[in-house]
Formats: C-alpha cells, sequence, structure tokens
C-alpha cells in the first residue's frame, strides 16, 4: 500500500515537471506578450480621383491615435498640385502637419479634382479653413527621393507600404539607382525596409473578372511590381471594397464634432449626397496595420500577373509571396463597423 502510494507520488511528480517544462518551453509562465510595436508605415494615394483614399488617410491617423501605427511619409501618385496639399490639410487637421509629403513629377491623371481643390481654397474670415504648411504641390519633395530617404531611416524589415493608387512611385522606386540617401539600388533597399506591401489592386473575383484602374492606369508600373517587388504583396482586389460601402448616414452624423471637417466636406464635394461609397483603400489599410484580426481572409500564396487584356491572374505557387484578400458576409459587417468608427474618430 505505501509503495504504491510512492509510486503513484513519483508519477505525479513526474507529470507535473513535464508539464511545467513543457509550459516554460512555450512560453505560457509568467509570460506577458510584449507590446506591440506601432506599424511603421508609408501611403501612397492618387488622392483626388477617388473618395476612398480621403477616407483611408483619416483612417490611419485614427490608429496611428491608438498607438497601431505610425505614419512616416505620404507620396502622392496622381501628378495635380492640389493633391499634396490636400494630403498635408487633412494630416494638419489630425495634428501631424510635419509627415513628410512628396509627389509625383510627370504621372498619371493630372486632372483637377473639386475634394482636394476646394478644402484647400476655401477660407472663412480671410483666414484658410484648413491650415497646412504646404501651399502647392509644386512645393514638395519628388516621390521617389522621399521614399529612399524615409527608408533608408528605418529598422531592417519594419516598414509596411500602403499603395491605393497606380504603381507608379513604387515601380520607379525600385528602379532607382545610389543615392545620397543609401548606397543601395531601390530594389535592394526595398528587400532590406520592407516587410509587406498592401495594395488596392487588381481584380480577383470568380466570376466577371475587369480590368482595374490602378493597373491600367500606369500598366508597366504595375506589371513591374508585380514582377520585381520583393516582399510579400497582398492585394485588395476591387471586389473587396466593392462589397463593403461606407453609409452616407455617416458621413452626415458622425463628423460633426467640430464645425468644417476636411473628410466630410471632401464627401460632399466628390458626389452628390447622400451615397454610400465603396471602401478601396480602406481596407489595403485596414489589412496592413491589423492583419491578424480575421476582418478578411487570405488566399493562398501564390504569383500576381498581368494578361494581355490588362486583367490581374493568380496562380498559386508554394514559391510565390503574393496574396489576395477575401471576404465573407460576416466580414462585411464587421469592416464597415470598424471603418466608419476609425474614419469617424476625432484626432
Ligand atoms: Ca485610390
Amino acid at each position: 500500500m505505501e509503495r504504491e502510494r510512492y509510486r503513484y507520488g513519483v508519477w505525479w511528480i513526474a507529470a507535473m515537471g513535464l508539464l511545467l517544462a513543457a509550459n516554460l518551453q512555450t512560453g505560457l509562465v509568467g509570460a506577458e506578450p510584449p507590446p506591440a510595436e506601432p506599424v511603421r508605415l508609408i501611403f501612397d494615394t492618387d488622392m483626388g480621383n477617388d473618395i476612398d483614399d480621403a477616407l483611408a488617410l483619416g483612417v490611419i491617423h485614427a490608429l496611428q491615435s491608438r498607438g497601431e501605427c505610425q505614419l512616416l511619409a505620404v507620396t502622392v501618385s496622381k501628378d495635380n498640385e492640389f493633391a499634396a496639399p490636400f494630403c498635408d490639410l487633412v494630416n494638419t487637421f489630425y495634428r501631424r502637419g510635419k509627415i513628410p509629403v512628396g509627389v509625383v513629377r510627370q504621372g498619371q491623371t493630372p486632372e483637377n479634382s473639386r475634394y482636394i481643390q476646394e478644402p484647400c481654397l476655401a477660407k472663412d474670415d480671410g483666414q484658410l479653413r484648413y491650415p497646412r504648411t504646404l501651399l502647392s504641390g509644386k512645393d514638395a519633395p519628388e516621390a521617389t527621393g522621399l521614399l529612399r530617404q524615409v527608408l533608408s531611416r528605418q529598422p531592417d524589415a519594419s516598414v509596411v507600404m500602403v499603395v491605393v493608387g497606380f504603381s507608379t512611385n513604387i515601380s520607379r522606386l525600385l528602379e532607382s539607382p545610389a543615392d545620397s540617401h543609401s548606397p543601395l539600388t531601390g530594389r535592394a533597399l526595398v528587400a532590406q525596409k520592407c516587410k509587406l506591401l498592401s495594395m488596392m489592386a487588381g481584380n480577383f473575383a470568380e466570376r466577371g473578372r475587369e480590368k482595374e484602374y490602378n493597373v491600367y492606369v500606369d500598366l508597366a508600373a504595375a506589371k513591374n511590381v508585380f514582377t520585381n517587388w520583393p516582399t510579400p504583396i497582398v492585394a485588395s482586389g476591387f471586389e473587396i471594397g466593392s462589397a463593403i460601402t461606407f453609409p452616407a448616414t455617416s458621413i452626415e452624423n458622425d463628423f460633426r464634432y467640430v464645425k468644417h471637417h476636411p473628410l466630410s466636406e471632401a464627401y460632399r464635394l466628390y458626389q452628390k449626397m447622400p451615397y454610400d461609397r465603396q471602401t478601396w483603400d480602406l481596407t489595403s489599410v485596414l489589412y496592413a496595420v491589423r492583419p491578424d484580426r480575421g476582418y478578411f481572409g487570405v488566399s493562398l500564396t501564390g504569383t500576381i500577373a498581368v494578361d494581355d487584356k490588362q486583367i490581374t491572374q493568380f496562380t498559386a505557387g508554394p514559391t510565390g509571396r503574393q496574396r489576395y484578400l477575401t471576404v465573407n458576409p460576416d466580414q462585411i459587417v464587421r469592416v464597415r463597423e470598424a471603418l466608419v468608427q476609425l474614419a469617424s474618430q476625432p484626432p
């Protein structure tokens, strides 16, 4: 009897010892998860062509206010002189007017856009309605050089690029030679400093797939990026943002905490209210900062290519590093709710 009890005791101690060792190994005992570092983010946008770019910039600021990201720079791929000042006035509204803004030279879509131009020019009692430091895009630095400068100062494998317009700037970045900011070529610099490219581009719907604006407006640039970008890419295809609309009721009700809000004013200028606009660019921001929250599904890894009809084609394969987002009905509800809360969050 004594002997049985002794044997049982030995087994029990041994079992507990094994359990403790296993827990220590997996870090379950006494280990607090380290606080997550804010995501170092660069936002490249064709601000002015569609209103989702403006709301996406607002979402970035809300996430930064929550300690989840740090906006290192904004670069603009729309070649219009009001695109960069509008980005600067939004940054200034969120009290981050020192964030550098770079612009494309000899870029695409120079045409005017009311929603970026009118907020830049609006005055009340002789003062700019939305103060800013950058008066014209002509005064802003060229985007490729700014991207090189900002990237060269970041820790290795730390930067997430969010690209929600054409690939003009990041394609030129890939092709850029060594300069005063870095002895590396653009491609090597990206490989060293970036960890992810989250881009709104292409179309990966199972049916009815068409060519997509961000791809076909600068086709050569998009092809270069899909072929030569050296980090993983996650693309939010046209069908993702199309399935998740931003409610006009939020624009009408949730932005009234100030007399003049640049995002709700821009939204009203873009189209006749009320309208629910697709959230394309916002989804690429949300995934970039919160990739592990289950807002979206992601495809298998593979490669994205553009075919001769300018349509994106995905081929799964173990060596590829590119994926695309998917979304189901429950996720659509969650993403819309998150985006409304974030876009309308006061500075
Ligand atoms: Ca865009």
